[in-house]
């Protein structure tokens, strides 16, 4: 405020003062040697100073400790996906444990645009810029919910591109990720596809919600009402069959979703679990004006060979780094009588 008034109010009495029309001729002025090496010296040693208070700042935002949890964050538009390597599990919302130090990995994809990840609670804000990770951390330290932002505008939907981050007690993380790595590792069972059961789906204890599923990742091209209205002309409106470039069963809306139909916006979604994807695919087929069409044990068991679903298995638990060697050292010192095969 000080600068505005000042220097407002100093140009707009310059502007009048000497205006044209007042045709006075300035006299002119010689240099004054100390004036000058004063106002070049201290403004010198004014932002020198400023510098390297900053600059004890930055490193404090660039240095992760070491002790550091990492979650792994992709923006796509007009969603965000959280990973949790080691456990390998993908959701919808961030889920952190309180008193620990997060290190979150941000990368979009590379036929992506830039987002810019921000909690604002947070007072962290860092961009996420396509096939590059940048990173920042922080360690919550009290529990609750909080919002992400979006700060990068990034399209049509952009104001949407919203989650929370929810800061829970450890022992409630733990449960959460138990929870999240059934949802992923629990084996696909065939009545899992006949079941159109769409709002709330899967295994015994697991309840998918795929409305949720669906408002987060696909409303905002294909409308709240499957009619295709995020992207008019674009997106398939999913209340008729006709047109699809596959059909509207369940094993091949799967199909789009594992792998997208290249060169349109309709991107993969590698972050569903099968579980996720067969909830979408039902959410997608109860917008249908018309019959949808049945899968059948073969459909489904086409599905199981193509993706490999029966063979897929949570991560072993990584070890930490010094228990691994111990290991390993004891296994080479144990004696070789065991003969080898
Ligand atoms: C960024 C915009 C966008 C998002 C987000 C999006 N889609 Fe699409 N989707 C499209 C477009 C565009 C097409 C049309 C592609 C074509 O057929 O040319 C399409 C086509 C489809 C089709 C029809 C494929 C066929 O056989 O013709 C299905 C099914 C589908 N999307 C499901 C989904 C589901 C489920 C989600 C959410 C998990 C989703 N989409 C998210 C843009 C999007
Ligand atoms: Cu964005």
């Amino acid at each position: 405020m000080l600068l505005l008034v000042g220097i407002t109010v100093a140009m707009v009495v310059f502007v009048v003062r000497y205006r044209r029309s007042r045709a006075r001729t300035t006299s002119q002025a010689e240099g004054h040697l100390w004036l000058e090496i004063t106002w070049t010296v201290l403004p010198t040693l004014l932002v020198t100073w400023m510098f390297f208070v900053g600059y004890e700042g930055f490193g404090l935002m660039r240095r992760v400790p070491a002790d550091a949890m990492v979650v792994q964050v992709t923006g796509r538009q007009w969603s965000w996906s959280f990973h949790y390597p080691g456990v390998g599990i993908d959701s919808t919302e961030m889920v952190v444990p309180i008193d620990q130090t997060v290190k979150v990995e941000l990368t979009a994809p590379p036929t992506d645009v830039t987002h810019s990840f921000y909690i604002p609670d947070f007072r962290v804000k860092e961009d996420v810029v396509p096939g590059r990770t940048t990173y920042l951390w922080f360690k919550a330290e009290r529990t609750g919910t909080y919002d992400v932002f979006c700060s990068e505008f990034c399209g049509k939907d952009h104001s949407k591109m919203l989650a929370q981050m929810r800061v829970v007690p450890q022992e409630e993380f733990r449960r959460w990720l138990a929870t999240e790595q059934g949802k992923r590792y629990q084996p696909l069972v065939f009545e899992a596809v006949t079941n159109p059961g769409h709002e709330t789906f899967g295994p015994a204890g697991i309840n998918i919600n795929a409305k949720s599923l669906y408002l987060t990742f696909c409303a905002s091209c294909h409308g709240v009402n499957g009619d295709g209205s995020g992207l008019p002309g674009q997106a398939r409106d999913f209340t008729t069959s006709a047109g699809w470039k596959r059909s509207p069963k369940v094993t091949d809306i799967y199909r789009i979703l594992a792998e997208g139909v290249p060169g349109t916006q309709m991107r993969s979604f590698p972050n569903l679990s099968p579980w996720e994807k067969v909830a979408s695919a039902h959410y997608v087929r109860h917008f249908l004006k018309t019959a949808a069409p049945a899968d059948t044990r073969q459909d489904y068991d086409a599905l199981v060979q193509e993706y490999g679903l029966d063979k897929i298995q949570p991560p072993k638990p990584a070890l930490p780094i010094d228990e691994a060697m111990r290991l390993l050292v004891e296994k080479k010192q144990a004696p070789t009588s065991a003969a080898a095969p």
